[in-house]
């Protein structure tokens, strides 16, 4: 045991002063007819919590991870998976993600990742029989090893694509033998540091058919789940090709890849793009792509991804009522791609971490649920359009004007009277229910 000083969290209420229990995310609690932990399917991120040490750029790690001592890869990665279930069993979690290189130490060729992965996912496997945990998404650390300096399937050097190609294929094996429910593709070195040395069209077109092969190869295999890429728009390279959700929707469609592929959305990676969490949400949701969420939050004066846990109740509150209005994500489920501050180096600190992220979320949906049933918000969106249900504006939305059409209708109205936003209002809506 690696917590052994901390028992299963439960939910003790609001009213409870107890760090460790959860004051709102009541697990079998139904909410819009589904319980909680089916709206949300809960993960933890492999990397964050289970791998990264707390370097920065100017430091050392600072966290001392107690399964992280063996000095056989194999052994490390069953201590690691031990923590890693303890941890996902006491949060009363369902859920982990993974990349690949999370799980074990990469080898030194391919062929011993490659052994290296079957032995893992065999004893991870084992874990899974005994508990209730599934993979939420698996994914291929492509962008780590400096052989993808330049990129893995963007490298202009095609003998890098084919050695990512084969990364993917065993990444996608150990997703499918892990029984996972979802593939991801974040971008993170597909994109440029320099257009002067760039050819984007030939890159992109590369990008295009390597993750069609990606599919085919997974279909082929009987994977059914959902492919999702994950939007970024620069970080580590100065541009990333998978800028945000309305870029990313725009590339599924022109390599035909709609229909397999969904999105990913990653709060700071939103607000890296300059926008919003629910304007990233709200793109993909419309445009029928919503897949999965990357749970964290960035800092309003620091230009990079700090990935901190998510606290902001208006933000995700916001979120909640555009994931409630989509009917929920497709497939995926609300991933803690968060991670504690290097100076939080107690073992009861992730714990304390996931505990809010859990309740912010829970929170925000039992308000937003609220304000789409009980309050006037959606009839005062929906008046706002009022215009289009009757009359000419119903007979423009039926696609039966045309230009002089709409000449000759304006020339005929009278005066035409201003109509309110009420932005405030809608504001005020939100903090009420709050
Ligand atoms: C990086 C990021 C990744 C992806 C998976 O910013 O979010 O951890 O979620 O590769
Ligand atoms: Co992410």
């Amino acid at each position: 045991m690696y917590f052994k000083d901390i028992s299963k969290i439960k939910y003790e209420g609001k009213g409870s002063d107890n760090p460790l229990a959860y004051k709102f995310y009541d697990k079998n609690k139904v909410v819009a007819g589904k319980k909680m932990s089916e709206h949300f399917k809960f993960a933890i991120a492999y990397w964050h919590s289970f791998c990264g040490k707390g370097t920065d750029p100017f430091g050392a790690p600072t966290l001392n991870f107690k399964w992280d001592y063996s000095s056989d890869p194999i052994l490390a990665a069953k201590d690691k998976a031990d923590a890693a279930f303890e941890f996902i069993e006491k949060m009363g979690f369902d859920y982990f993600c993974f990349h690949d290189y999370d799980l074990i130490e990469e080898g030194k060729t391919l062929k011993e990742s490659e052994d290296r992965l079957s032995k893992i996912t065999d004893y991870i496997k084992g874990k899974q029989k005994a508990s209730s945990i599934k993979v939420l998404w698996g994914t291929a650390n492509c962008f780590s090893n400096p052989v993808y300096m330049n990129g893995a399937a963007t490298n202009p050097d095609f003998n890098i694509l084919a050695r990512a190609g084969a990364q993917v294929k065993m990444a996608i094996d150990a997703t499918i033998k892990l029984g996972g429910e979802n593939y991801v593709f974040w971008g993170g070195r597909e994109g440029y540091m320099s257009l002067l040395n760039t050819d984007m069209k030939r890159e992109l077109d590369h990008m295009g058919r390597f993750l069609t092969i990606a599919r085919d190869y997974a279909r082929e295999n009987g994977f059914k789940g959902n492919f999702f890429i994950e939007p970024k728009p620069m970080e580590p390279c100065k541009h990333q090709y998978d800028f945000d959700s309305a870029t990313v929707i725009g590339f599924l469609r022109e390599y035909g890849l709609q229909d397999d592929f969904k999105l990913n959305i990653e709060v700071n990676h939103a607000t890296l793009a300059q926008h919003t969490f629910q304007h990233e949400l709200q793109v993909a949701a419309d445009a029928n792509m919503l897949g999965s969420i990357d749970a964290n939050r960035g800092d309003y004066q620091n230009g990079w991804d700090t990935d901190q846990f998510p606290n902001n109740i208006t933000e995700v509150t916001e979120a909640m009522l555009v994931f409630l209005k989509a009917g929920g994500v497709h497939g995926g489920g609300v991933n803690f791609d968060a991670k504690v501050r290097r100076n939080s180096v107690d073992a009861e600190d992730l714990f304390v971490a996931h505990i809010g992220g859990a309740d912010i979320f829970a929170r925000a949906l039992l308000i937003a649920d609220e304000i789409i049933n009980s309050s006037p918000y959606e009839n005062l969106r929906k008046n706002r359009y009022s215009s289009f249900d009757k009359g000419n504006g119903k007979v423009f939305e039926e696609n039966k004007l045309d230009l002089s059409d709409l000449c000759k209708i304006a020339q005929e109205s009278g005066q035409i009277s201003l109509q309110s936003g009420k932005q405030e209002l809608f504001e005020n809506i939100i903090n009420q229910y709050i």
